[in-house]
């Protein structure tokens, strides 16, 4: 078990280096504001302004399949994707690892870790015996 952890620790801090959270599957998403998108702004996206974000995925954000993207499953898609190149490690994220202290490696709290949180966190937490 104790592998298997580690393993999936040193993945992570590789993905982590590669700009890419290996956790997160392919959801990799640019991240920009909702209102950049919304280019003809009746507060929704059609998909043709969906796809304008590189790595969007309309149809999983389209989570009522109206064929538009609101702002709230803009939000939702927003929050399940991990932007890219940000460097950081989410909750969900950090829960795969087990026995990682999030709360603890968090040390500014803002539910992120940065690389430099997760790089700390790395050094101090070393698996036991
Ligand atoms: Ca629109
Ligand atoms: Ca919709
Ligand atoms: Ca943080």
């Amino acid at each position: 078990m104790k592998r298997i952890a580690l393993a999936t620790f040193v993945a992570l801090g590789m993905g982590i280096a590669a700009g890419v959270a290996a956790q997160a599957g392919n959801d990799r998403t640019n991240h920009v504001p909702f209102a950049d998108v919304d280019r003809d702004k009746d507060g929704k996206l059609n998909r043709e302004e969906g796809n304008s974000i590189n790595g969007f995925d309309f149809s999983r954000a389209d989570t009522n399949n109206d064929g538009y993207v609101a702002r709230a499953e803009f939000d939702a898609a927003m929050a399940h994707s991990t932007a890219r190149g940000d460097g950081k490690v989410s909750a969900d994220e950090a829960n795969d690892i087990d026995g990682f202290n999030f709360s603890a490696a968090d040390a500014d709290d803002d539910r992120w870790l940065s690389r430099a949180e997760f790089q700390t966190a790395m050094s101090t937490s070393r698996p036991r015996g």
